[in-house]
């Protein structure tokens, strides 16, 4: 069953209808119905899009109401942010509209993957947005289309394909490709839409997004909303290119400066880019010059620009500019366009005066989870005598990929070298090239790939080749990906394996855990198991479940541990923590190779140790502990990682709120150091901790 949260969203998405006060979605008056197509799939009415192409004159029939449009309920929204009705702020794109209106009439609405940026207002009305629905949005109101959760501009609608942008600039780009990439992987021809700006070109996910696209021939055009600022930098502190387009020979693929202010050009530039993508795909960057005719946001009053050249600008203006070109072109009268003018004015009006009237949202209505459900899956059962770890992550991975088509497997080095730990070894052999993808060494571009893909229906599995580098990834997975649900109203399923730990000999950069740091971020799941039938079972709940779920793969147990693999094909029931040894007198909690150790420790001690590992290590249920801690009265927990940041002073204190009663004595933690971990044998096993420190542990709380 659709969560409550996915249907409320699914309406979003309509083209350019606009909503009725009954709800029901009409075409807009002021477009020409000679210019609008029924889109069937969609239901919905549908401007002229590509492969079609309108004339220069049908072009400006639409492109100059649609201009209005925007610039009209922007500025009420600036009036509104004045009066207090707009909440946050508002980044006015006063001055973008030709770039904007220009890039989106081409593209598909539902077909095409886009990201847009705060600059893009007149993009979100041509490819879904009602001017009501974006007006609920700046208010932060109970009809809001993101539930009043985001503000002004972090909005879209990802089950349109129009995917909601984050703050942090340069994080959507990797989406669309990955988006892009994945829908025509399944036979869909279709294009994405990156829009970046001047200032956003310098991160390094710019560099990270055009390379995925280039390398794996993704036909994605880079546009890049060069408007000379970014919130007061000027490009001359930004770049030092002569123009960002050239940048485009760095990854072998196509590169052009256009003048931005000019709708027609933008809207001509991009048609063109498609129809060179179609017949060879790859990205290209697509440079904008633009404008900004107000400061960076509501607040910037742009003292940093000189008098002059905000004249120049102003001359410049796309909306004038639009509006001369489609009298002269049409022969309309001044008289037919004030009249087209008012009719948008008045869609402007009531859609305005709706949205204050919608009540400020509820908090005591709302769901907060932030996770989407996952139907309970029964899958095959698999029963396997004797596997290493290693084995189990390979059986897993072979069993995902031959029982779900739309699964594939990315990462570094995973393919013909069957990945850094062999876990991969023969599965590009058994599922081929297409399926086990060796990708370029960027992360956080990845995670951001395999967000999009997830997207459009395909079933991601990404592995960081050391858990070390999934901390490249920390904003894309960690801000964006966690947060998908709970922003779009859809689930961002995917699968993640981070090797990790120590006892390797590989120090600081190879060695680490981070359980404690991805658990701080709402919307992940995060999985450690022990054994080769918890590896096996994570590795299949992590990848049916409907969220980002990592799995902690501990390097140092791949090939040391073995054991049996049966697994019953109930994926619901491996949500649960396990003990492995019963006892009554101490309640030893571990996690990864800690479980082994601290299993020896109970069979050396002289108390009789119960040992668990929680298993589920976010959202981790400690119920059973807690019954375990009534029992034995004692708990002490043991972590490879430093003390501070791991998960084992949450066991604590999720155990002792619960039996605080029943504790004979104060619980214990038993750590590493908070050191990086250190490069030599002896040092190293100096600070893990180990069956003799846990011993002592243990008698210590006797
Ligand atoms: C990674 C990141 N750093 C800082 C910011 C804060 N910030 C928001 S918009 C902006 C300026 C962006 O300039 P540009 O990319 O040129 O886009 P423009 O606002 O000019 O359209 C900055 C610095 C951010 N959103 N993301
Ligand atoms: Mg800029």
């Amino acid at each position: 069953m659709a969560s409550y949260l996915e249907t409320e969203v699914s309406h979003l998405g309509r083209g350019v209808a606009v909503q009725r006060g009954d709800g029901k979605f009409v075409q807009p008056s002021f477009i020409p119905p000679s210019l609008l197509r029924f889109d069937s799939s969609h239901g919905v009415p549908e401007l002229v899009r590509y492969p079609e192409r309108l004339s220069e004159e049908a072009f400006y029939h639409v492109a100059y109401p649609l201009m209005y449009l925007s610039r009209r309920l922007e500025e009420r929204m600036f009036e509104l942010f004045q009066k207090g009705y707009v909440k946050g702020t508002v980044t006015i794109s006063i001055g973008n509209e030709g770039t904007t209106v220009g890039m989106s009439m081409p593209l598909r609405p539902g077909r095409d993957v886009v990201s847009l940026l705060h600059r893009d207002f007149a993009a979100h009305l041509i490819l879904g947005s009602t001017p009501y629905q974006l007006a609920c949005q700046y208010m932060g109101n109970a009809e809001s289309p993101t539930h009043a959760r985001e503000g002004n501009v972090h909005h879209g609608d990802a089950s349109m394909r129009r995917f909601p942008m984050i703050s942090h600039l340069g994080k959507m780009l990797s989406l669309v490709v990955g988006g892009t990439w994945a829908a025509r992987r399944h036979g869909e021809e279709i294009f994405g839409l990156a829009v970046i700006g001047d200032g956003g070109s310098s991160t390094g996910e710019f560099h990270e997004a055009l390379n995925i696209a280039s390398v794996h021939k993704t036909p994605v055009p880079f546009l890049v909303e060069n408007n000379h600022y970014s919130f007061s930098t000027p490009t001359s502190m930004q770049y030092n290119c002569r123009h960002l387009a050239d940048r485009a020979t760095g990854y072998g693929i196509s590169g052009r400066t256009i003048d931005g202010t000019d709708a027609w050009t933008v809207y001509s530039a991009v048609c063109d880019t498609m129809d060179a993508m179609r017949d060879e795909p790859a990205p290209a960057i697509l440079e904008c010059m633009s404008i900004r005719l107000h400061g960076h946001a509501a607040y910037d009053k742009a003292e940093y620009i000189s008098k002059e050249q905000m004249q120049r600008w102003r001359q410049d203006d796309p909306l004038p500019k639009t509006r001369r070109k489609l009298q002269e072109i049409s022969g309309l009268s001044e008289q037919d366009i004030v009249e087209l003018e008012s009719v948008v004015e008045q869609e402007v009006r009531q859609a305005v005066a709706k949205a204050l009237t919608v009540a400020r949202p509820e908090p005591k209505k709302y769901r907060w989870s932030v996770y989407a459900n996952s139907p309970p899956v029964t899958t095959k059962p698999v029963k396997v005598a004797r596997a290493k770890n290693g084995d189990a992550v390979n059986l897993a991975l072979d069993y995902i990929l031959t029982n779900n088509p739309r699964a594939f497997l990315a990462g570094l080095d995973i393919g013909q070298y069957g990945s850094a730990f062999k876990t991969c070894k023969g599965l590009i052999d058994r599922h081929g090239p297409s399926r086990v993808i060796d990708m370029p060494l960027c992360e956080s571009g990845l995670v951001g790939f395999a967000l999009g893909a997830s997207q459009v229906g395909a079933q991601p599995i990404f592995e960081f080749q050391f858990a070390d580098f999934s901390t490249e990834a920390v904003s894309q997975l960690g801000l964006n990906a966690a947060t998908w649900y709970f922003r779009s109203g859809r689930p961002a399923p995917m699968l993640l394996r981070l090797p990790c730990g120590g006892g390797l000999t590989m120090g600081a950069f190879h060695s680490g855990e981070f359980e404690g740091l991805w658990t701080r971020f709402p919307g992940l799941k995060l999985l450690y198991p022990a054994t080769p039938q918890e590896t096996f079972e994570a590795l299949l709940a992590g990848f049916y479940d409907r969220n980002p779920c990592l799995v902690l793969e501990h390097k140092l147990l791949y090939w040391s541990k073995s054991g049996p693999i049966e697994f019953d094909g109930n994926v619901a029931n491996v949500w649960r923590p396990r003990r492995y040894t019963k006892g009554s007198e101490v309640t030893v909690v571990a996690f990864g190779a800690m479980v082994h150790e601290a299993i020896s420790a109970a069979a050396s001690s002289r108390r009789s140790v119960e040992v668990w590992n929680p298993f589920v290590l976010h959202p981790m249920d400690v119920a059973p502990i807690v019954e375990s801690v009534k029992k034995t009265g004692r708990l002490l927990v043991i972590q490879e990682c430093g003390a501070t940041g791991g998960l084992g002073h949450t066991v604590i204190s999720k155990v002792v709120c619960r039996c605080h009663d029943a504790l004979k004595c104060p619980p214990e933690l038993v750590a590493a150091p908070d050191v990086p971990v250190p490069f030599a044998p002896e040092l190293e096993s100096h600070c893990r901790p180990n069956k003799d420190k846990i011993i002592v542990g243990i008698e210590r709380m006797f």
